[in-house]
């Protein structure tokens, strides 16, 4: 076992297309456990440390402005190797390419939307994980 702990957010497009509720469905059906939520209106410094990785890359500007159109839910997430396992129910970044099954892939990209409208954002590594909960819980 290898319990760890990641980062979901619900971003803006989920949170005002109501699926907050069915991504932590999901989320807990496959076994994992929700041990902290919030619901949080952004400012654009949290998200510039968040997405520091992605700073100067062309998506950049239009996925942080995208990100400040609304709240989104901050999940703090347990569970057995979850950090990956949470990935891999969120399919992969772009909603047209993510499988059947998972979020981005039965959920996104239904009117055509833009790649950063894709749902959830989850951690990518045990050591992002750690920098993301302290972002969002402090
Ligand atoms: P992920 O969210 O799957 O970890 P990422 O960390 O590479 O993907 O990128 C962060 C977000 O930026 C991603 O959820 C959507 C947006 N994004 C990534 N690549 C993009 C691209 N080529 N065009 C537009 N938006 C992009
Ligand atoms: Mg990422």
């Amino acid at each position: 076992m290898a319990v760890e702990e990641t980062l979901v957010l619900v971003k803006p497009d989920g949170v005002a297309r109501k699926l907050s509720g069915e991504i932590i469905r999901r989320i807990e059906a496959k076994g994992y456990s929700v041990v902290d939520l919030r619901m949080v209106q952004p400012e654009r410094s949290r998200l510039e440390q968040h997405y520091a990785e992605h700073q100067g890359k062309p998506f950049y500007e239009p996925l942080v402005a995208f990100m400040l159109e609304g709240p989104v839910v901050a999940i703090r997430v347990a569970g057995d190797r979850v950090i990956e396992g949470f990935r891999v129910l969120a399919g992969t970044t772009d909603p047209t390419l993510a499988a059947p099954g998972t979020i981005r892939g039965d959920f996104g990209r239904d009117w055509g939307l833009a790649v950063q409208q894709n749902l959830v954002h989850g951690s990518d590594s045990v050591e992002s994980a750690q920098r993301e909960l302290g972002l969002w819980f402090d």
